[in-house]
């Protein structure tokens, strides 16, 4: 492999080129297992990195600011139609430059600074964006949490109920980042009806799972849809909001010009090819595969002396907490980074560490599923990871550098897409 492929870049600035060569090398070696992360398809890079690129074009289809859209209007129609055909929803806006933002614009279309707004607490397994302390979505407005209970590590839909009675937030989001088990949607309907809040998804983990059929989605339940497009939906690292016709002027609205300047049209083009493969019969298959083999390796972790938060997964994340092994959730994910297995470390509900030394490391399977390992495979993914724990806890480097050989062999039997062969 080398940078080659890239022949301008490699002739401008050989020394990026480089950065870019061994970014390709590590995506392509290492067993990648950050359950936000994904591969993105050859086409979807392809389209990401277009001439699109070079057009401004504030406003939306047939209503912008700059003259010469009619290829960029007939781009962004056609991501806009994609979304609301996979999903089924009234209406969908394409522009949010991520997550964050896609967030942030839900508050502005349907609050007001220092009006209160509930979601699960981060540590719990929450977003920032949530309203949690540290963002400004916790700073400018007034956070009221939820989280899962001790024993279970399950939502309290009792808990979450009492909690949005007692507080009549404004906003409900339900989602996260670190949670394993199947959201129920119509339990968070019936509370935001009761509370008189404005319910809003944030399905961005989720998201691929919801367009293959293997979580059960949103649509029909709540008020707004938040979504990244980058990880199970495996376009590019962009995002969405959709939402029914009632609210469409205020999210538009709150996107642009409340928030956001001009769309990045060539992360539209290559959501709308994300989102026409996310529509094919192999992505439901890829979607259903995803949680096949992440149910196979929990059990296989679980055989393997783990714990895992709430005991297992429903969908495409695992969250291991390694309180009995003695062993920190940082200091087990530099590890298997040495054993060239990429997770990140991560806190666990009731965490008595901090976040930035955690007791938990966060694994999924969208990216190892893009590379088609199955079931299968499963249980030596949980031998490896078991191994390199286990190397951390004795600082035994020889065992790392072992298991990082094993996993090179295997995945280059197993090329990523949009990935040069290894
Ligand atoms: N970065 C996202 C994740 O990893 O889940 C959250 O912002």
């Amino acid at each position: 492999m080398s940078a080659s492929r890239h022949p301008a870049l490699l002739s401008t600035d050989p020394e990026l080129a480089s950065f870019v060569a061994a970014e390709e090398v590590l995506q392509a070696q290492t067993l990648r297992l950050i359950p936000s992360e994904n591969y993105v398809s050859a086409a979807v890079l392809e389209a990401s990195g277009t001439v699109l690129q070079n057009k401004y074009s504030e406003g939306y289809p047939g209503r912008r600011y700059y003259e010469g859209q009619q290829n960029i209007d007939r781009v962004e129609a056609l991501a806009i139609e994609r979304a609301k055909g996979l999903f089924g929803v009234d209406h969908a806006n394409v522009q949010p430059y991520s997550g964050s933002p896609a967030n942030l614009a839900v508050y502005l279309a349907f609050a007001k600074p220092g009006d209160t707004v509930m979601g699960m607490a981060l540590p719990m397994g929450g977003h920032l964006t949530h309203g949690w302390g540290v963002s400004a979505t916790g700073s400018w407005f007034r956070g009221v949490q939820y989280g899962v209970q001790a024993d279970t590590g399950l939502i309290d839909y009792d808990a979450v109920r009492e909690l949005a009675l007692a507080e009549r937030p404004k906003l409900i989001f339900c989602g996260g980042t670190a949670l394993p088990r199947t959201i129920d949607f119509a339990a968070f309907a019936s509370i935001a009806e009761e509370a008189g809040s404005i319910l809003v998804a944030d399905v961005a983990h989720i998201a691929g799972l919801i367009a293959g059929g293997a979580h059960p989605s949103p649509a029909g339940h709540v008020d707004v849809i938040s979504t990244t497009t980058h990880k199970t939906l495996r376009g590019p690292r962009g995002a969405m909001l959709m939402c029914r016709e009632e609210h469409a002027k205020a999210i538009d609205k709150a996107v642009f010009p409340g928030l956001q300047g001009g769309p990045h049209n060539q992360t539209t083009a290559g959501i709308a090819v994300a989102l026409h493969e996310a529509a094919q019969p192999s992505f439901t298959a890829y979607a259903h595969a995803v949680v096949a083999n992440a149910k196979a390796l929990a059990a296989a972790l679980l055989e393997r002396g783990f714990d895992l938060v709430s005991g297992g997964t429903d969908n495409h994340l695992i969250l291991i907490d390694l309180t009995g092994k003695d062993v920190p959730g940082k200091v087990a994910a530099k590890a298997l980074d040495r054993a060239g297995i990429v997770v990140n470390y991560n806190t666990v509900p009731f965490d008595p560490r901090k976040p930035f030394d955690p007791s938990g490391v966060r694994i999924g399977t969208p990216s190892l599923t893009s590379r088609g390992l199955g079931v299968a495979h499963m249980p030596q993914v949980a031998d490896w990871i078991a191994r390199s724990v286990d190397a951390a806890a004795k600082g035994d480097e020889p065992a790392l550098a072992a298991v990082r050989a094993e996993v090179a062999d295997l995945m280059a039997a197993f090329p990523a897409p949009g990935l040069p062969l290894s």
